[in-house]
């Protein structure tokens, strides 16, 4: 499967995790990430349970941040790592061939480096200044991904202080998809939010 498109992640801070996906999917977002820093594991596990239930009503892909375990505990259908988590080799070792390993990356060497160890999709950024991850570095912008895009054959996801007004940027430099966690979660109308989003990428190419 060749992911791309809108990709939304759940931040309990703004929006119950199962509502917010819900919404989420109701304005057609097709790819959805369990992510909770502050969750222990058995929370974890049950909403990641309660997403998968509702994700498989919609025909959606369940991804879980950070944690392999809970990821194929609630039969998600991938996991993404970051470069301080799991080496992509050894979960794809404990996961099998099939399962979805996505990596967070911020430089053409990261990129190469998780194509090379298998990685399906890669996360760049952040690609503006974001609230939502404190601990993120400073952003490395839409043409940072226009360079990771013609280094690698891997969809690219661009991350990070994405909203409506500047997600054109980041597609014209090239993302398969965006993905968004406060753009949804933290918005008044998450249905509108996401057919907003979804209705930008369906531009055709030279009208973006
Ligand atoms: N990884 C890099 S930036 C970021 C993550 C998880 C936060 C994205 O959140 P927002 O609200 O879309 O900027
Ligand atoms: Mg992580």
């Amino acid at each position: 499967m060749r992911l791309a498109g809108l990709y939304v992640i759940t931040e309990p801070a703004l929006r119950d995790p199962i509502e917010g996906a819900r919404l989420a999917l109701e304005g057609s977002a097709r790819i959805i990430q369990l992510r909770d820093k502050q969750a222990t594991t058995r929370q974890l596990v049950e909403t990641g349970l309660k997403l998968r239930e509702l994700t498989r009503q919609y025909g959606a892909v369940l991804i879980v941040n950070d944690r392999l375990d809970v990821a194929l505990a609630v039969e998600a259908d991938g996991v993404h790592l970051g470069q301080d988590d799991m080496p992509v080799p050894m979960a794809r070792k404990i996961a099998g061939e099939n399962f979805l390993i996505g990596v967070s990356v911020e430089t053409v060497e990261e990129a190469r480096q998780a194509e090379a160890e298998g990685a399906h999709y890669l996360g760049v950024g952040p690609m503006f200044a974001t609230a939502t991850k404190p601990d993120a570095g400073e952003p490395v912008g839409p043409e940072r991904l226009r360079a990771i895009k013609q280094a690698v054959s891997l969809p690219v996801f661009g991350i990070g202080g994405i909203t409506i007004e500047n997600a054109l940027a980041v597609l014209k430099a090239g993302a398969d998809g965006i993905c968004v966690i406060s753009a949804i979660m933290g918005a008044p109308e998450p249905v509108a939010a996401t057919r907003q989003f979804i209705e930008l990428m369906r531009l055709p190419y030279e009208k973006r």
